[in-house]
């Protein structure tokens, strides 16, 4: 079993894919996503849990743990070198790397604590990580550095603190995955080439959205609700942790279709979650397992970003499901 850095070095011996400051840039964040594993493990007895009396770029309410991942990834990544600057779902405009340091060439934007709503009731949680490559245009990074498409991310990753901390990987060269051994306070390599079936009986929605929905996703609902009497033949299950980083690991591990469309409540804001720090490096690692990941319409990762907190709606999984969703709202598109 080899740890995550030996894998990085492998890595970049095999595909030139991973050369030392985005070596440093990735072994950075497994380093903060330890300490935010840490932080998040202690519950109740940290004194983390609960509220923090404010509210994020989004307008929604911060919790404790929230704040903490945060200024954990900021301050990990301030002194190495390897960034340009920094963007958070946590705050509004990207976040400068301090004079007192050089910067490097890469762009980090993160989700620290996704799923945070189920942090008081003890289910799992995940950091979410992408990686753009910095312009040298302007010597401080400005929003239009970070708006690049997500074919552009050079890495993107997630950390699942749950009855495991695991730390899920793509580069471009396949989708790996690392088990947190804490005695030895390193990720050990425990998962190469993760695949994700071409087809799931298995869909994850909030189901309770239903009357805000699309006709098209009503349908498409529908039919799999309607099992093997229905016109799909077949019965579905459905699971929704309401994490994202939970539900995507499932899907990575064995399959199904991960949902949250846009709907009459989310319209104005496009949709739920957010592109840059969501969608897009979600979006990379499922196309990376050979799934498939849409708004529904069109693939997430070729949408062109307008703004750095841009929501979007995201079909992801199993690639034939994403295709006949996807196909639906394509169908009824063309027919309005
Ligand atoms: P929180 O970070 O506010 O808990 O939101 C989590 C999330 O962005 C994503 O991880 C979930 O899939 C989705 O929202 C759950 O949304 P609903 O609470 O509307 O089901």
């Amino acid at each position: 079993m080899i740890s995550l850095t030996q894998f990085l070095i492998e890595e970049q011996r095999t595909h030139g894919a991973v050369n030392a400051e985005l070596r440093l840039l990735i072994e950075v964040v497994a380093r903060a996503c330890k300490r935010i594993s840490i932080a998040v493990g202690k519950g109740a007895l940290g004194g983390v849990l609960g509220s923090a009396g404010t509210e994020n770029v989004q307008g929604e309410a911060q919790k404790k743990l929230d704040v903490i991942s945060n200024e954990i990834l900021l301050e990990a990544n301030a002194w190495g070198g390897h960034l340009a600057a920094c963007a958070s779902e946590e705050m509004e405009d990207p976040h400068p790397i301090p004079d007192a340091y050089p910067k490097g060439n890469y762009l980090l934007l993160f989700d620290p604590l996704d799923g945070s709503s189920n942090i008081d009731v003890n289910i799992s949680v995940g950091t979410i990580f992408s990686v753009l490559r910095a312009s040298d245009e302007h010597a401080e990074p400005e929003v239009a550095d970070f708006l690049q498409p997500g074919t552009q991310q050079v890495a993107a990753g997630y950390c699942v603190y749950g009855p495991s901390t695991m730390l899920v990987l793509t580069t471009g060269h396949g989708v790996h995955a690392f088990t947190l051994d804490r005695e030895l306070g390193s990720f050990m390599l425990t998962a190469r080439n993760l695949a994700i079936p071409s087809d799931t009986a298995e869909f994850a929605i909030n189901l309770s959205n239903r009357r805000h929905w699309e006709a098209p996703m009503r349908r498409y609902i529908d039919e799999l609700l309607a099992g093997r009497e229905g016109p799909r033949g077949k019965d579905f299950n459905m699971r929704w942790v309401a994490s994202m980083v939970a539900d995507v690991h499932r899907i990575l591990t064995r399959g199904g279709i991960f949902i949250y469309p846009v709907d009459a409540k989310t319209r104005k804001q496009g949709g739920k979650l957010r592109l840059m720090y969501e969608a897009n490096p979600m979006a990379f690692i499922v196309e990376q397992a050979g799934g498939a990941a849409t708004t529904g319409r069109a693939r997430i990762l070729e949408v062109a970003p307008e703004k750095l907190h841009q929501r979007v709606p995201v079909f992801l999984g199993s690639k034939n499901e994403v295709a006949t969703a996807t196909r639906y709202h394509q169908d009824a598109d063309a027919a309005s």
